[in-house]
């Protein structure tokens, strides 16, 4: 049975992957809950270009192949320094990356014996930077279906698909299968292998990698538009960097540039252009690690009251900012006045529009705060997530029915709920419901009573689609303001 602490550690898994700081929090791959990003796709694909291309580093080994699994956590902090640790050399802290490249490559060698070995053995490495979103993504070696050259043994051949395999079999493994754009799709490896694991493609997004090596831009047109190989998630084309980009040392984010450039000036891609990229597959895999959140666990995340009062404005405008548009708000702090006198104001950047606090402030904290509501209000219009949740929580609603007359409006099944007695103490025991709908399932607080703990799963399951800009709960709600606004009784009969 579940208990407590169960629950608080599944919460704090949520917490190191939506906190804003995530500095020392780890996420440990072989849980369950937690997803994480792996590639899967054949030799010399754009596997590991594609994962330079999402953390928007240059810090993998260039002209060799991965032999190892690499397991990269990023962890977003405030610091302005970027380093990097690895688990195998804890106390080392690398500030430069190319010397991460380099100890990848020797640790690699280190376990592989020989040039062309490989080893299942993982070798972790956290990232923390300003500039990345808190994620774990798994660089794996490509699939080989036959011996591609004498050095390789029919067991290596196998000891890489079993590695490959244990990574992405797992439910929480979301898989970029990447085909390249300038090879036949019937036979791409990464297409046939996901298809086999996963196979309603419910975590599995396709990539097209090379699109600039293709002259026959009507196939990847059609590739794209998802004619050829149809898939749940719309096929993401991206541009690399080519050899000779590397050879020139054509930094990333420039490359990020040019890719955005090319798929803009390319007539064929034009009208495809706003999901291209790997700005757009890094903003999509954010919105659905944030549903997958959301609906396993984040819905307890939500409806607990402790957490609750620890969700600030910042963290709300953060998830309103992944939401819409993938990035993280950034934070620019003045001050004002001698060090005993000092204020602060503080703007805040949120996807280019930049937004500033109302007023001068004595504590930091205050001042971000504020800065943050300011942006979060006027992102979201009149109807705030606030004046939304206020008559959420008034008592008068009745979450359970609420949800009702939206599965009604929506002609879906009767959400179903379920509740268990969880024991913490020998006397003292809690209450636990979920209530299932539209094929999630959401967790609600705990509560003293079993009736108490319905409703709050009903709220999780309300509140979750609130966050997620679910139109028609937002109108069921609204439409039940009027009657909640109107007292019950009339109080002062004989006044
Ligand atoms: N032109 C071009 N070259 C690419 C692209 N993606 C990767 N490459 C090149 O293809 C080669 C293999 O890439 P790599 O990422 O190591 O492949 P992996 O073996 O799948 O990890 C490298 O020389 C890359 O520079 C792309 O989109 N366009
Ligand atoms: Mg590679």
């Amino acid at each position: 049975m579940e208990d407590l602490i169960y629950f608080v550690n599944k919460l704090q898994l949520v917490r190191s992957i939506l906190a804003d700081d995530g500095v020392g929090s780890a996420l440990p791959i072989d849980s369950d809950e937690v997803p994480y990003i792996a590639v899967v796709g054949g030799q010399g694909v754009g596997k590991s270009s594609l994962i330079e291309a999402i953390v928007g580093k240059d810090f993998l080994p260039k002209g060799i192949a991965t032999r190892r699994p690499l397991v990269v956590q990023l962890f977003r902090t405030e610091e302005a320094v970027e380093y990097a640790r690895f688990s195998h050399q804890p106390e080392r802290r690398f500030e430069d990356f190319a010397e991460v490249a380099q100890e990848i490559a020797d640790e690699t060698d280190r376990e592989t014996q020989s040039p062309f070995g490989v080893s299942s053995i993982p070798i972790h490495l956290s990232i923390f930077s300003p500039s990345v979103i808190n994620l774990t993504l798994v660089d794996l070696p490509g699939l080989v279906t036959k011996i591609a050259d004498d050095h390789r043994s029919d067991n290596t051949v196998q000891e890489i698909q079993n590695m490959v395999g244990a990574f992405i079999g797992k439910p929480n493994c979301i898989i970029l299968a990447v085909s390249p754009a300038n090879q036949d799709l019937s036979i791409s490896v990464a297409v046939n292998t996901s298809q086999e694991i996963d196979p309603n493609g419910k975590r599995t997004f396709d990539v097209l990698t090379k699109v600039d090596l293709m002259e026959n831009r009507a196939t990847v047109v059609n590739i794209l538009e998802g004619r050829f190989c149809p898939s749940r998630f719309p096929w993401v084309g991206v541009v690399n960097r080519s050899q000779e980009d590397i050879n020139i040392n054509l930094d990333i984010i420039a490359a990020r540039r040019r890719e955005r450039d090319y798929f803009g000036r390319i007539p064929e891609y034009k009208h495809l252009a706003h999901r291209m990229g790997s700005e757009h597959l890094v903003r999509s895999l954010a919105k659905y690690l944030e549903s997958y959140v959301k609906t396993r666990i984040g819905g307890y995340l939500l409806s607990n009251n402790f957490i609750k009062s620890a969700v600030t404005k910042k963290n709300r405008l953060q998830g309103y900012s992944l939401r819409a548009y993938g990035t993280f708000p950034s934070y620019h702090l003045c001050t004002e006045g001698e060090q005993n006198e000092m204020t602060f104001q503080c703007t805040v950047d949120v996807h280019g529009q930049k937004f500033a606090s109302a007023m001068h402030h004595r504590h930091l904290k205050d001042a971000e705060e504020d800065a943050a509501d300011v942006a979060y209000t006027s992102l979201m219009g009149n109807e705030t997530m606030e004046t939304l949740f206020e008559l959420l929580n008034k008592d008068t609603m009745c979450k359970v029915t609420l949800l009702l007359g939206y599965v009604h409006k929506k002609k879906v099944p009767d959400p179903v709920y379920a509740s268990s007695r969880v024991s913490v103490e020998p006397h003292r025991t809690f209450w636990l419901s979920t209530v299932t709908l539209d094929d999630n399932t959401y967790i609600g607080e705990f509560a003293n009573t079993r009736r108490k703990s319905i409703q709050n799963a009903a709220f999780s399951a309300v509140s979750s689609m609130l966050e997620s800009g679910n139109d028609l709960m937002i109108e069921c709600l609204i439409s039940k303001r009027m009657r909640t606004e109107v007292p019950r009784r009339k109080r002062c009969r004989n006044a």
